[in-house]
């Protein structure tokens, strides 16, 4: 068993993967890929050829990042949540006017202090400030620094979309209350051809598969589990009535898992439900924003519509 996390975590994973493996249909939350060796796997999805998000995604940002610049306006305090490896956040960087801060917020401590630090070297005179936080929960934010310009948080990767309607709705009322006068600027996935989206989840070389499984890994070094890996496999495909992926671990025999001794049942073919990452229309986007009380702005995305980044206002 792994004693090198804090025990508050260790704990509160096992106790959302005791009602994991409890409910039926078995489900547990994404946000458990992330360890560091899930967060690593993350970044070596991103490079996939058949994952198109990151790299639409980039080539967005590359060619509107000043007239991003132009909606951030002078002295901004940048938010960044879900930041991981930091990447896309150097476009904004390298044309914001004078930002005043940037905050990157995000699950995975080792993952964000290493990134952090590397920008820092980078962009050595900018006021750096990580913080560790699962902002699927209600978060807060470092008071704003006074005399500096929007507090704009950046959203990318569509990470929006690995909520429910319901959190994604939470989440609006979050940056609502959070950003009064700032902004929202959002990374969106947008909703395209089934094979295009299958193949992004189901890549040649078994990357995703691998991180999948890893939340299996995880939890038999962390909380003792014994899941056999070779008797899971990664199933992910498009719900196209539901506009969503939907990414599972699949049981391939009848088995039992232990976890504190208890005994939880898998019957062939069950599943441990992982993920949802969900599509959207331009026009849904621009309506889950309203309901929670944000304003649409411009709107900028690649030729073929594959994604999108809305810049979303907060009145
Ligand atoms: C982080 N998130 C937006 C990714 C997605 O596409 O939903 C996570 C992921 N899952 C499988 N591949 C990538």
């Amino acid at each position: 068993m792994d004693m090198t996390i804090p025990e508050s975590e260790r704990l509160q994973f096992m106790q959302d993967m005791q009602t994991a493996l409890s409910q039926t249909p078995k489900r547990i939350s994404p946000k458990y890929f992330y360890d560091q060796a899930g967060s690593a796997l993350f970044d070596s999805i991103c490079e996939l050829p058949e994952y198109y998000p990151t790299r639409t995604e980039l080539s967005i940002l590359q060619s509107h990042a000043a007239d991003m610049s132009a909606c951030m306006g002078e002295n901004p305090d940048i938010i960044e949540f879900g930041a991981g490896s930091l990447q896309k956040i150097r476009y904004l960087l390298n044309v914001a006017r004078n930002p005043a801060r940037y905050v990157p917020m995000d699950i995975s401590g080792p993952h964000l202090k290493a990134a952090s630090a590397e920008l820092q070297t980078e962009f050595v005179s900018l006021k750096i400030l990580p913080v560790v936080a699962d902002y699927t929960n209600p978060w807060h934010l470092p008071s704003a620094l006074p005399g500096t310009g929007k507090r704009v948080a950046f959203f990318p990767g569509s990470t929006i979309g690995n909520f429910s309607p319901a959190q994604a709705h939470t989440f609006f009322q979050n940056c609502v209350q959070h950003l009064r006068g700032g902004a929202l600027l959002l990374g969106v996935d947008l909703i395209k051809s089934p094979d295009v989206l299958h193949a992004a989840y189901n890549d040649s070389q078994g990357v995703t598969a691998a991180f999948n499984l890893n939340i299996l890994t995880r939890a038999n070094r962390e909380l003792g589990c014994d899941f056999d890996l070779t008797q899971f496999a990664h199933s992910a495909f498009y719900n196209a009535p539901l506009k969503r992926i939907e990414m599972h671990l699949l049981s391939l025999k009848s088995q039992i898992v232990h976890l504190n001794g208890v005994p939880y049942a898998f019957e062939q073919g069950e599943t441990l439900h992982t993920e949802y990452s969900h599509k959207f229309t331009i026009a849904g986007v621009q309506q889950a924003a309203h309901a929670a009380g944000l304003e649409t702005g411009p709107i900028w995305t690649d030729p073929q519509q594959y994604f999108g980044l809305f810049w979303l206002t907060i009145p």
